[in-house]
């Protein structure tokens, strides 16, 4: 399992826009967040959130960059949240490893060279159409259906251009051109996409089909993103991608000792705080 936190580097993101512009307040946030338990920090200089403005690239490179170098120059595992190949490419410099592309290497045809050509591992995302116009009416024949054949797709376009399978992990991209019943259904059969063979990420942090159901702001919706964590890892996801980092590890935890049947004191860092019942 592993956790990834999302380090947004960015005025507008839908729920943490404009604390983390500046590169220092971001480093800062990618190292409590280690702190919390995060063991891949995924930067990101360029919303992707419905109706988002593009960035240019020298500016998302000169937001990611430094921030990327920072962490990653402390020995931390960092991913670079763009579809930009020269983004891409100043991150990887900067000590990235992991190329994180909501487009699937359909955004820049640069991208997908590049990433073989440094042997980085890469995550293939499923969106339908662009951020700016994805979720005005989302339709599927059977959206995971659908979902596992872009995905399986992308990996044979990936691995046409050099990246090796090994390298890649899919995500479903839930709430990128999806209704709530969409991501609901994706999250309920995402065994299914164990069939590609691919490692699975998914990413529901926060995310507007949450509020959608507890009617909350998405600064208000981390009860949401663990109930919906917790079941993606039960339904066979290898990573999160949180902004909540200790809530989603400790929910994360207790429902791996129930469904492990591991007792408390079995393994030390599982081990109640002293004086408390068991
Ligand atoms: N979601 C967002 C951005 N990048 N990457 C992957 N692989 N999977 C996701 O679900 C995903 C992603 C959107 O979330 P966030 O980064 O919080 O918002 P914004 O795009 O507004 O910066």
């Amino acid at each position: 399992m592993r956790l990834i936190g999302i380090v947004n580097v960015t005025p507008d993101s839908f729920s943490d826009g404009g604390l983390y512009l500046d590169a220092d307040a971001a480093i800062a946030h990618g190292l409590e967040l280690i702190a919390e338990g995060a063991e891949v920090l995924d930067v990101g200089g360029e919303s992707t959130r419905p109706g988002a403005e593009a960035v240019d690239a020298n500016e998302e490179r000169r937001r990611t960059e430094p921030v990327v170098r920072a962490l990653a120059g402390a020995g931390h595992a960092v991913s670079i949240d763009t579809s930009k190949a020269s983004v891409a490419e100043a991150a990887l410099d900067a000590g990235a490893r992991i190329v994180n592309d909501v487009t699937a290497f359909r955004g820049d045809p640069d991208l997908a060279g590049l990433c073989a050509e440094r042997r980085c591992e890469v995550v293939l995302m499923h969106m339908l159409g662009t951020p700016r116009r994805m979720q005005d009416d989302p339709r599927y024949d059977d959206v995971v259906l659908d979902v596992k054949a872009f995905l399986a797709e992308r990996i044979e376009r990936a691995v046409a251009a050099g990246v090796e399978e090994e390298r890649i992990w899919i995500d479903p991209g839930i709430g990128f051109g999806k209704t709530l019943a969409h991501n609901l259904e994706l999250l309920r059969r995402l065994g299914e996409l164990r069939d590609l063979g691919r490692p699975i990420i998914v990413g529901t942090s926060r995310k507007r089909f949450i509020g959608t159901i507890t009617g909350r702001e998405a600064g208000e919706r981390i009860g949401g993103t663990v109930a919906s964590s917790v079941l993606a890892v039960e339904a066979g996801a290898e990573a999160v991608r949180v902004h909540d980092v200790i809530e989603v590890r400790e929910a994360l935890s207790v429902a791996e000792a129930i469904t492990r049947r591991r007792a408390w004191g079995t393994d030390e860092r599982m081990a109640p705080p002293r004086g408390e019942a068991a």
